[in-house]
């Protein structure tokens, strides 16, 4: 079998299947992916699209599907096919009755159901099959929509090298929304398993990743989200649209003469046209409303104007789709009803796809097209009515809720709730200059041709290798079994040998609580450390911010030098030393300080030690920490304006302590007495780098996580961690 370059994965083929009196039909819908995917570059076959057919199985014969797996093969789309009860449950139940309503903001009309969603992972489950089936290590694949959110990671589990991108075509709420989603978190989860993730706009962008940090905790700078052992890139990429195809059909012979006829048929009459799929995210019932209220403020427009509505059919058998139909059609006969005239009719109404050619007549004859959907991801039909205006003038009149209004700013902004202002720039728009028009059409006209769906196509899976690359590197450092072997090999040879420890984030996970006592090592760590410390000639050293008396109560049993409070504390033989210096002077100004603020800062508080007093905010909602943490910061330099204080930034801590004595320091005096021709070194936050700093040449040292660090090695996770040390402390 022939392994593809790239993989793209959507839920419905470009290629449609049907059933016509027995027989298997099959149609191509052109739409803007598909040319997209052509654009790619390469050979037709380097290209493999995997998605379902439009039919359930249920209705397929075996040599059906056969005939269906050969045809569609030829056009290199492969088939996932799906049961009449999966389509129930996971295309109208999830996808279209769960994620649809609440990402476009359409909270009441959210249905919460344990079954589709056990069947949009048995979906999901489907489509990772197929896609296995095809893809090798190296192939690209990208992956479409909020049908498919949990296959990223199902791949990632199966291929964990493999270049993944995952696109949505539809907004990514803000986190108040998506929080009410009962499967908020295996839904990140699932999409981080990509290494590129797309939205169409900035906005979304910033949704997801706040949505990200609040329900697993992973932060990110510059759109880049630091998992354990992968990182994962998030960017804008606004789709476009095939700007030649509609730029050069407005032209052809067809449309005129489709243009003519319409022309013909409303002869004298301006065009309000209205097109979009029959979908309440699209604000169809509130742009009629707008419309009525214009022609009730406006009675000199009576018979001058028409609304041509399009509505193309959608998802006809999801509730809240019938009962919109009804709905709209009702109103539209009440204001034809009210309004309309023997001679005239205000809006001529339409429920069915229509011809390519006669959409682009109508873009290219309409005076203004209103477009103003409650919320929408991108929307394509302003943009292809912009490019449609070849030969003729028109006015857009846009929704500030769609993706499109960050691109097209030249357009006549709305809300789509205020139906007085919509009625007020319908008028504004029927009477605009030409010339205006012209200079507007012709500044959005040269923004969308200079990013169509070919050059946004490009853009996304170039950035896609760009993101697998830099992630390749960024693990280059993750250490290896070769590593692993060798410095096992070293201890083993090794006449002294020092190991020195970090605690929280190195040995332990971090927990929400500080405290001690919610803190305590885990029965497998005292073991292997107990183990690890009785080896001949071997000293361990657990250096931790924690204090004297939490180490003693964790670790006082066992053979280990302890060192607290960053190095201010050091215990040897049975008793603790303490570092020179005054601090206790500063203590109650730095505490009323922060007391001040933890007092209004839910999930933060303060901890006392001897020489400091630490700031936590873990349990804080980020953006308030954000906010309260460079107010507090600004403040405690104001008040301990001197150089014998430092404030350090830790891992959900700000800390407030000497300067000059850091783990660093501590780590100079300890190679020092140990003289050892084995050093290993293992932390995971910023104090733990002045430890690597301080270590020779030939000291292994290992950072937990991935991020920057002067460590020579980095290690996933805690368990990777104990896994290394359980294998020194077996070394013979
Ligand atoms: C989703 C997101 C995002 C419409 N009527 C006819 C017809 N169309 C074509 C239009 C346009 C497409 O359908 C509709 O695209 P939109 O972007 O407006 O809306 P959705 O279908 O909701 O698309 C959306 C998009 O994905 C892409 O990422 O922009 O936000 O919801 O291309 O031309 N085509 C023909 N006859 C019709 O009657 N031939």
């Amino acid at each position: 079998m022939v392994k593809q370059k790239i993989i793209i994965v959507s839920n419905r083929l470009p290629i449609s299947v049907s059933k016509v009196n027995g027989k298997l039909k099959f149609t191509n819908s052109a739409g803007g992916l598909a040319t997209a995917v052509s654009s790619l570059g390469g050979n037709a076959s380097d290209h493999l699209w995997i998605g379902w057919p439009g039919i359930a199985s249920d209705d397929l014969s075996q040599k059906d599907r056969r005939q269906i797996t050969t045809r569609l093969h030829r056009d290199g789309c492969y088939p996932v096919f799906l049961t009449k009860k999966q389509v129930k449950k996971f295309y109208d139940g999830y996808c279209n009755a769960t994620i649809w309503p609440l990402f476009h903001y359409f909270q009441t009309f959210t249905n919460h159901n344990d079954d589709f969603w056990r069947s949009y992972k048995e979906v999901n489950v489907l489509f990772k099959k197929a896609v296995l089936h095809y893809a090798t290590p190296q192939t690209n694949i990208w992956i479409h929509d909020y049908h498919l959110m949990l296959l990223p990671s199902l791949l990632r589990s199966a291929l964990p090298k493999a270049s993944i991108g995952f696109f949505l075509h539809i907004p990514f709420p803000s986190f108040e929304l998506y929080r009410l989603l009962p499967n908020r978190r295996s839904i990140i989860e699932g999409l981080l398993g990509a290494n590129l993730i797309g939205f169409h706009t900035y906005d979304y962008v910033r949704h997801f990743l706040s949505s990200v940090q609040r329900t697993t905790g992973f932060e990110s700078e510059r759109g880049i989200i630091t998992l354990a052992d992968r990182t994962v890139t998030v960017d804008a990429f606004p789709i476009g649209i095939d700007y030649e195809k509609f730029s050069d059909t407005a032209k052809s012979d067809a449309v005129l003469r489709e243009t003519k006829l319409l022309g013909e048929h409303y002869k004298d009459m301006q065009i309000i046209l209205s097109v979009d799929r029959l979908d309440y995210s699209k604000g169809i019932p509130s742009r009629l409303e707008a419309f009525e209220l214009f022609l009730k403020r406006y009675p000199r427009f009576h018979k001058k104007v028409v609304l041509v509505l399009v509505a193309v059919p959608s998802r006809v058998t999801v509730e809240a789709y019938k009962n919109l139909r009804a709905d709209v059609e009702q109103t539209i006969s009440h204001i034809n009803g009210m309004y309309g005239t023997v001679d005239w009719t205000p809006i001529s109404y339409q429920f069915k796809n229509i011809e390519f050619e006669q959409l682009v007549a109508l873009y290219q004859r309409a005076d203004v097209a209103m477009v103003t959907p409650l919320r929408d991801g991108m929307n394509l039909v302003a943009k292809e009515y912009i490019a449609s205006k070849q030969k003729s003038t028109g006015v857009l009149i846009l929704s500030e809720l769609t993706g499109a209004v960050d691109e097209l700013h030249e357009a006549e902004r709305i809300n789509p709730n205020d139906s007085q202002g919509i009625a007020t720039i319908i008028k504004n728009a029927l009477t605009m200059p030409r010339s205006k028009q012209r200079e507007k059409l012709h500044s959005m006209q040269q923004r969308l041709q200079s990013y169509s769906v070919q050059e946004w196509a490009t853009d996304f899976t170039d950035q896609l290798k760009q993101s697998t690359k830099v992630q390749a590197q960024l693990s280059d450092k993750l250490l290896s079994t070769a590593t692993t072997k060798n410095i096992v090999r070293a201890f083993m040879s090794a006449k002294r040998r020092t190991l020195l420890l970090d605690y929280d984030g190195t040995l332990a996970d971090f927990v929400s609580s500080p405290l001690h006592t919610k803190a305590p090592p885990s029965k497998a760590l005292l073991k292997v450390l107990e183990k690890l410390a009785k080896q001949p000639r071997t000293n361990v050293h657990i250096i931790s911010g924690r204090t004297r008396e939490a180490l003693d109560v964790w670790f006082g049993h066992l053979p280990l030098s302890l060192v607290a409070e960053h190095g201010f504390w050091v215990k040897n033989n049975k008793t603790w030393a303490q570092e020179d210096v005054a601090f206790k002077k500063y203590k109650k100004d730095i505490i009323s300080v922060m007391e001040g603020y933890a007092q209004r800062t839910p999930g933060a508080h303060i901890e006392e030690k001897d020489f400091s007093i630490v700031w936590h905010y873990r349990n804080t909602p980020p953006e308030l920490a954000y906010a309260r943490n460079a107010s507090l910061q600004h403040d405690l330099r104001h008040v301990l304006n001197n150089d014998e204080i430092q404030i350090v930034n830790g891992d959900k801590i700000i800390e407030v302590k000497p300067q000059g004595t850091n783990k660093g320091t501590i780590t100079n005096e300890l190679l020092v007495e140990n003289k050892s021709d084995f050093v290993l070194c293992i932390g995971d936050d910023a104090t733990d780098e002045d430890m690597f700093r301080a270590l020779p040449k030939s000291a292994y040292s290992i950072k937990v996580g991935l991020g920057e660090t002067r460590a020579r090695n980095q290690l996933p996770s805690v368990n990777k961690v104990l896994n290394l040390l359980k294998q020194l402390s077996q070394a013979k």
